[in-house]
């Protein structure tokens, strides 16, 4: 049986929150694993405390946690075929997209508004548009300002790299614990497909040259960050047909070099977004060609599938923007931070945690017992908290879980247009929703109405609200074993 329910609305919501706090230390929640702790067996417990909070560096904690994003360092010091100035940086931002630019005391006060308000928040980042290590005064300004006022906050940055071996020692001085380092290529030939030029020592480089400093100053900043013990995500942006194979080899790189995760994310491209890339017809992969050359890269350094590619000015859940409940508008003059909420959500949290714990665990045995080799890919709708428990009608992604003997895993998101629009949904919506799941066997949800199901059903993909509000794992392991266990070793018996 799963654990009763604390969802993730009502824990971050204020008003509830006493209620259940004690609603959690009376017994509320599962006995059997209250309090235990959600860290892997295999982990380092000094890493572990660096990624328990952090909804990128654990895809666990993506569950709990909020991350945001302030725009504060627009200069870049190269440029990519992906990208236009006009727009983020797409080495971490969706592409398109155009950021509310802040000085380091708006930032500030941001972040204090958004910790105020949404107690999931645990990292600030500065990841674009521009580069965080090259516009360095304004990047260590505002870190600066925000931790004197909320010492537990994380820092985390993305740069492109080129400048960041010159910023390590004061990274390591900030406590910065967490530094992502986009690097497309390791063979500066293939460099010279997607950076044009770099700005470096007061001088413009073309060509090989530019891919050449590029790539060694990467790797320098790489080595450095691993010496001082900061944790490195590397983001790779998949381009087919110029890096999309040569990534294996980027990843056996920067896993020698002590890279902690490894992202590859979709090249997004557009004509309408001005780049060269969008210009010229490169196509991004199909969500089953990430997959495919993510399934390639295991066994190497350790993949992050959950990014989300997210806004330079996003707050929120990985996967949600409150981004426009936080415009500077809306932000007063003056701004107090009040810790109370963030350390309430944090205690009720950790009690949801270590039983979500237990019912993976419980669910990995479910899958192992059936004995079966048969593989399901299952597209989940949830509002957080590691449940099924968002209506299918009302997602704007579903997570995708894949259960095989291997057991079960979260290979990636589908993002989807919001189908119920109150009361009716819309047919061509439903048909784009269809598209984005291909290649998906079953879809959970808290709620599915005749219609879509019908319709999904037509198109080979099976929908079921039977699990509503179960853990995710615990949802996908009594589907994988109706699937491919009892049954089958019925049959045999
Ligand atoms: Fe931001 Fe990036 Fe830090 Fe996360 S995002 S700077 S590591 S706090 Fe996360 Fe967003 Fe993907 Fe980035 S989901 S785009 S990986
Ligand atoms: Fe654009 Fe970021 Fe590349 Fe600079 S590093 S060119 S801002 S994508």
């Amino acid at each position: 049986m799963s654990a009763p329910i604390i969802s993730l609305e009502s824990l971050a919501s204020a008003s509830s929150m006493e209620a259940l706090l004690a609603k959690a230390a009376s017994g509320g929640c599962s006995s059997s694993s209250c309090g235990s702790s959600a860290k892997p067996d295999d982990m380092d417990p000094a890493v572990w405390e660096k990624i328990k909070d952090h909804p990128c560096y654990s895809e666990e904690a993506h569950h709990y946690f909020a991350r945001m994003h302030v725009a504060v360092a627009p200069a870049c010091n190269i440029q990519c075929n992906y990208c236009n100035r006009k727009y983020d940086c797409a080495n971490e931002s969706r592409p398109g997209v155009v950021s509310e630019k802040l000085t380091p005391d708006q930032a500030r006060r941001k972040v204090i508004a958004v910790a105020n308000e949404v107690p999931q928040l645990s990292v600030l980042g500065i990841a674009g548009p521009g580069d965080a290590c090259y516009d360095w005064r304004k990047t260590r300004a505002t870190f600066e300002e925000v931790s004197r006022d909320i010492p537990d906050i994380k820092l985390c940055i993305s740069t492109n790299g080129l400048a960041l071996p010159d910023r390590v020692d004061e990274l390591a001085e900030m406590n910065v614990d967490h530094v992502t380092i986009t690097i497309n290529m390791v063979d500066p030939e293939i460099g010279t497909k997607i950076y044009p030029w770099i700005f470096y020592r007061n001088r413009r480089y073309t060509g090989l040259e530019a891919s050449q400093i590029l790539h060694e100053r990467q790797m320098l900043g790489l080595e450095m960050l691993t010496a001082r013990g900061i944790l490195t995500k590397i983001n790779s942006v998949m381009i087919p047909g110029v890096n999309d194979e040569h990534l294996i080899e980027v990843n056996k790189w920067v896993k020698e070099r002590g890279a902690f995760l490894h992202n590859v994310m979709p090249l997004i491209s557009d004509p309408a977004h001005g780049t060269h890339f969008g210009l010229t017809g490169q196509r991004g992969p199909k969500a089953m060609e990430l997959k495919a050359l993510q399934d390639k890269l295991e066994g190497g350094a350790k993949l992050m599938r959950h990014c989300r590619q997210c806004r330079a000015d996003a707050v929120g859940l990985l996967g949600e923007d409150r981004g426009q409940e936080f415009t500077l508008d809306q932000i007063p003059e003056e701004v107090t931070y009040d810790p109370s909420t963030r350390e309430t959500y944090r205690e009720v949290v950790a009690r949801e945690r270590g039983d979500h714990v237990a019912a993976k665990q419980a669910a990995l045995s479910t899958v192992a017992e059936t004995e079966a080799t048969g593989a399901l890919l299952v597209a989940v709708a949830t509002k957080g908290g590691g449940r099924v428990n968002e209506h299918f009608g009302h997602a704007r992604e579903f997570q995708v879980y894949e259960a095989s003997p291997k057991g079960i895993v979260f290979v990636g998101h589908r993002k989807v247009d919001q189908y119920c629009m109150g009361g009716f949904g819309e047919d061509a919506t439903l048909d784009g929703v269809i598209e984005a799941l291909e290649g998906i066997d079953v879809v959970l949800c808290a709620k599915i109405g005749d219609c879509p199901k019908d319709s999904l059903s037509t198109a080979g993909i099976r929908a079921t609200d039977a699990y509503g509000y179960d853990y995710i794992e615990t949802a996908i392991a009594a589907l994988y074993a109706a699937e491919f266990g009892l049954e089958l070793l019925a049959e045999s018996a």
